[in-house]
């Protein structure tokens, strides 16, 4: 049996999965890591492996989680095969790159940048919004100018060689059409907790490919693309931010959890209210959800099949397959 077979049976086998009332768009499958096994890091699709990697490597030097989920996606962001993250991503319309990006303890210490150019790691920049400013967003240019006080480096703002075939290749119908598909959809969510039961989360990207200029997304916007509270658990969201803010998505899996649902079923009652509330759009949008609760239990659903994501512990770090409210 491979490994990730292995991982899966012996997680399932110790699983309470039947959720009465949940219907059709139930989870049969998606492992629930037992309580207590900490810590435990999740992040959303296959870059989550090497994620992971790293924010397991900077856990056990640091012991922060903070540390951890920040040191995560930091090696997306450098990752020159992604087109959704960092300043390799595919630009808005008018063929600039601008970057999204949110960071969160569970003690309710929260940054984030949007709209920002030219800077090579939004996530270090949201968390200095946390750190080291009285406030929780700042974007555009302003974001910038934090960036050089801060003593970031500023890149040179020059599309990525695979971006800008992609954005020459766009042009050729220059077709508006915000959809999250197969080709779209690479942002990094990470949620960790830590061996005490202590929560941080991040999540960065460079949002919706060809979007207005201007556009934010649901990844810096806390409560929408990343929300983290000590008391209950955390999320983190992925996929067409427009649909995800619009019913608070991460926010609304941790106030679930707090009225005592399991991470899956928060997520699949959160999944369950965007089909709800975006149905116009919803054959053509992608949205997936990762949850985690204090205790290291795990939950993760999306709208359509094809989400996966990365769970990283003292299990080993395998890549798991969400279930979806709609099936193949
Ligand atoms: C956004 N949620 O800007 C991001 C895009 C995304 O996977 O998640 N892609 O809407």
């Amino acid at each position: 049996m491979s490994q990730r077979r292995k991982f899966i049976k012996q997680t399932l086998m110790s699983s309470a999965l039947f959720i009465p009332g949940v219907g059709q768009s139930f989870a049969e499958n998606t492992p629930i890591q037992k309580a207590g096994e900490k810590p435990l890091f999740l992040s959303t699709w296959n870059h989550g492996l090497p994620a992971n990697a790293a924010a397991l490597k900077k856990y056990a030097e640091t012991n922060s989680v903070l540390d951890a989920v920040e040191a995560g996606v930091m090696d997306t962001e450098l990752d020159l095969s992604n087109l959704s993250v960092g300043l390799q991503g595919l630009p808005d319309r008018e063929g600039i790159t601008t970057l999204d990006a949110s960071i969160m303890t569970g003690d309710g210490s929260c940054g984030s940048v949007a709209f920002v150019r030219q800077v090579k790691h939004p996530i270090s920049l949201a968390r200095v919004v946390m750190e080291k400013t009285p406030h929780v967003m700042i974007v555009g240019e302003g974001a910038r100018q934090l960036a050089i006080a801060e003593g970031f480096p500023i890149e040179e703002e020059k599309l990525s060689p695979k971006a800008e075939a992609a954005y020459l290749k766009w042009k050729e119908t220059s077709q508006y059409k915000p959809v999250i598909n197969i080709e779209n959809h690479d942002t990094i969510g990470m949620i960790g907790v830590d061996a005490n039961g202590k929560l941080a989360g991040s999540c960065t990207t460079s949002g919706l490919a060809y979007k207005m200029h201007g556009r934010v997304g649901d990844s810096p916007i806390i409560g929408a693309g990343l929300y983290v509270d000590d008391e209950v658990g955390a999320a983190t969201a992925t996929g067409l931010g427009e649909s995800i803010i619009r019913i608070c998505g991460s926010f609304l899996i941790v106030e679930l959890m707090r009225q005592g649902r399991t991470p899956q079923e928060a997520c699949e009652e959160t999944v369950r209210r965007l089909v709800a509330k975006n149905e116009k759009n919803i054959k053509d949008l992608q949205a997936g959800f990762l949850a985690i609760n204090k205790d290291g239990e795990v939950g993760a659903y999306a709208v359509h099949p094809g989400f996966n994501f990365a769970q990283g512990g003292l299990q080993g770090n395998t890549m798991i397959d969400s279930n979806s409210y709609f099936k193949k």
